[in-house]
């Protein structure tokens, strides 16, 4: 078991993964620098009951206290949402965010490294980073660390602000699979449809299990799922394409234009961020459950 003091694992995560149980990572980028704190612990409290309902122990990953945390508390996420000095932690800045402030949200991509130390196979978020409208030179570090983590990411494909094609063109070449749940095209994170066919589908966890036990088993890395929104419950994608443009850049491009879709549209875009997140926990926790059986 890992117990290196880089990384801190909570009992109950460190036993589930022992015993073989199956465990969920969820990220922390978005109760800091992705939702309005009520929001982001609405969003904690239902991921977390998704997995527990399916008999799937959560782990969110953070920096807490000066650690990189694998299995913070439902409190120590509220404590995470509260402090107003938490930085959000990428792979750059992951050593150096333990140090100081000592306190912060991972993103997908830093939870993913956590994951793979900790023996977790399976991440949960909401829209992943991709690359960013422009010269195509900011691109979210989630693309390099699913190229490199051999870790499964449920999402809502890339958030509904990013270049959805430059995105998707990445992951090919960085050799992740994009498989559509129970879709033929890339989900558009808060749109049902970022409206790209996808190189693959699954209709069963089962298939989404068989696929990724051979990536895997060839040696390949980070596998996208994307599960798309229903419909009653998405925002059209021509609502989404306004011009949420920001002068932001660097890591605090993401959380400004998230902040502007939700200045610009409402509580539906809280609406629709919190329940794709829940759903994604949930199919998340049946795809931990069904590669558990396999092995
Ligand atoms: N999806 C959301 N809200 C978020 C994010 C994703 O619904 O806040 C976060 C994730 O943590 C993701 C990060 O890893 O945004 C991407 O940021 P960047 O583009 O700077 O890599
Ligand atoms: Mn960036």
């Amino acid at each position: 078991m890992p117990s290196v003091t880089s990384l801190t694992i909570a009992p109950a995560v460190r036993d589930a993964v022992a015993s073989g149980a199956a465990v969920v990572a969820l990220e922390s980028a978005v109760i800091t620098h992705g939702l309005p704190k009520a929001a982001a612990m609405d969003a904690v409290r239902q991921q977390w009951a998704a997995c527990m309902k399916a008999n799937v122990t959560p782990a969110v990953v953070g920096v807490f206290e000066g650690q990189l945390r694998v299995g913070l508390t439902i409190d120590e996420c509220a404590a995470l949402a509260g402090r107003t000095d938490a930085v959000k932690v990428s792979p750059w800045n992951l050593a150096a965010g333990t140090v100081s402030p000592g306190f912060g949200g991972t993103t997908v991509a830093a939870t993913m490294v956590a994951a793979t130390r900790a023996g977790i196979r399976v991440v949960s978020t909401g829209g992943i980073g991709g690359v960013h409208p422009g010269d195509g030179q900011d691109v979210s570090s989630d693309l390099t660390e699913l190229g490199r983590q051999p870790v499964c990411v449920v999402c809502a494909g890339p958030k509904s602000t990013l270049d959805a094609g430059a995105t998707l063109e990445r992951l090919e070449t960085l050799g992740v699979p994009v498989i559509g749940w129970r879709s033929s095209l890339l989900a558009g994170f808060l749109a049902t449809s970022a409206g790209l066919r996808l190189p693959a589908r699954a209709e069963t966890v089962d298939d989404l299990a068989s696929i990724l036990s051979r990536h895997w088993d060839l040696g390949g890395a980070g596998v996208v799922v994307s599960q798309p929104l229903p419909g009653e419950l998405a925002i059209p994608r021509a609502e989404l394409a306004g011009d949420d443009a920001t002068t932001a850049r660097g890591p605090d491009r993401t959380p400004a234009e998230l902040s502007r879709l939700q200045a610009r549209l409402g509580d539906r875009v809280i609406r629709a961020n919190v329940a794709l997140l829940e759903r994604n926990a949930a199919l998340a926790s049946l795809v931990a459950l069904a590669l558990n059986t396999r092995v």
